[in-house]
């Protein structure tokens, strides 16, 4: 019996060698490891803090500053969130591709100590993959899933940015190893690490790549590099005004929908009719010492701001646009002023997560927050908020309520 398992236990390392043996080509060595490593080390740092920023804007916490100024700081924290992303998916997949050889090692597990770092491995990996597939999933507007995305998408954040700096502490002398390229000569120094690297089993790294091995580390190298600059090229334009017609790949681009600005989501999806808009409108203002309404042609005959403000999605794409209504503010001195609160903003869309939104105090304060009426000098389409919208600087898309109903301070 015991000389059964020993000799099944001998084929299957023996066929675990070989898989390792076959998948270990010469571009998969460290070096191509820690230059992919890096990459992905940058695009996930940079993408963890600009996704706090934007959680911390939609999750305000007391004690942190919120910043509406500069009016473009949401629409490049948050462009360059879904672009750096976006980008991610050639470099996770290169990474990915060199070193699941990786993942042949027989017996699987030899201690607690590998037990631990697979575990660390799986749960990197785990999180990486999932974390990128929601993130493209909710830019493409495909919500094939019932949880909520912000929440998993925010857990698993901190899953994969503690997973990673986990990795990166197991892994720093290979790390550091690897930095710089390795000599070309194996005679340059007197102990090429690539050779002496116990985690490379090839029993000869002097021999000629096979024929299948033929593809360089350079050439691996390369086709990621051009994989995310393509997808880069085809992205940018979303949030980058200029390059705007080189965006193919993204689902939402500047310049496309009524009055040359794309919608997220129009009257009819949000079940705003037109007969909630006819002359009857009023929108209601509920101050810190009384309340009012106010018709359109009412506040249209208020003093009017102009200013030139993005809208900027969570999910990437912004575009800025010429805005004219009322300072949100002045509006607000009409029934007492907030007494130092911020406010409830409520729209005519009944259901959703965005028929309603918190403005903390800095927005309410700020000159260039409006009750939007006109856009580009034109009266505002219904799809883009008629009667009237939102529009504040510094603030994700989702809250630029649309078809407002009422504004109340919060007491
Ligand atoms: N009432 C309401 N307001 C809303 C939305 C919505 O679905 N309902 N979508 C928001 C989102 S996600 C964005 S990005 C902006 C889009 O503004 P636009 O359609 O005018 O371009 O409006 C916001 N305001
Ligand atoms: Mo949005």
């Amino acid at each position: 019996m015991a000389g059964l398992t020993a000799a099944a236990s001998a084929r299957v390392e023996r066929f675990v060698d070989a898989a390792r043996e076959r998948t270990s080509t010469p571009p998969r060595r460290t070096r191509t490891t820690v230059v992919l490593g890096r990459a992905l080390g940058v695009l996930v740092a940079v993408c963890f803090l600009t996704g706090l920023y934007s959680h911390l804007l939609q999750n305000p916490v007391g004690w942190l500053p919120l910043f509406p100024r500069p009016v473009w700081l949401y629409q490049v924290t948050q462009g360059t969130h879904v672009l750096a992303g976006l980008v991610m998916v050639p470099v996770l997949l290169g990474k990915l591709w060199a070193v699941y050889p990786r993942l042949f090692t027989w017996p699987p597990v030899t201690g607690p100590v590998a037990v631990l770092e697979r575990g660390s491995i799986a749960l990197l990996v785990g999180s990486a993959l999932v974390e990128v597939a929601i993130g493209v999933m909710n830019i493409a507007q495909w919500y094939a899933f019932d949880f909520s995305f912000r929440r998993v998408h925010f857990v698993l954040a901190w899953v994969l940015v503690g997973s990673v700096i986990l990795h990166i502490a197991v892994k720093l002398p290979l790390i550091i190893a690897f930095w710089r390229p390795v000599p070309a000569d194996p005679a340059a120094t007197e102990q090429p690490p690539a050779r002496t690297w116990p985690e490379h089993p090839d029993p000869d790294p002097d021999r000629r790549p096979t024929e299948a091995e033929a593809i360089s580390r350079r050439g691996a190298l390369i086709a990621v590099a051009a994989s995310a600059g393509a997808i880069l090229l085809g992205t940018a334009g979303q949030t980058v005004a200029p390059l705007a017609s080189l965006a193919v790949l993204s689902p939402r681009r500047p310049g496309i929908g009524p009055q040359g600005l794309p919608v997220n989501r129009t009257a009819a999806e949000a079940g705003v009719r037109q007969r909630d808009v006819d002359d009857d409108w009023t929108i209601r203002i509920a101050g810190a010492t009384s309340a009012l309404a106010l018709s359109r042609s009412e506040l249209a005959a208020l003093p009017q701001t102009t200013a030139d403000l993005p809208i900027a999605c969570v999910e990437g794409w912004s575009q800025t646009a010429t805005w004219t209504g009322v300072p949100l503010r002045e509006v607000l001195e009409l029934a007492g002023g907030t007494a130092g609160a911020g406010v409830r903003v409520t729209s005519l869309q009944v259901r959703g997560a965005f028929s309603r939104t918190v403005m903390p105090q800095v927005y309410v304060d700020d000159p260039l927050t409006l009750i939007a009426l006109k856009l580009g000098g034109e009266e505002l389409d219904i799809d883009h908020g008629y009667p009237a919208r939102i529009i504040a600087p510094g603030r994700p898309g989702v809250m630029q309520t649309k078809w407002l109903s009422s504004i109340e301070v919060l007491r």
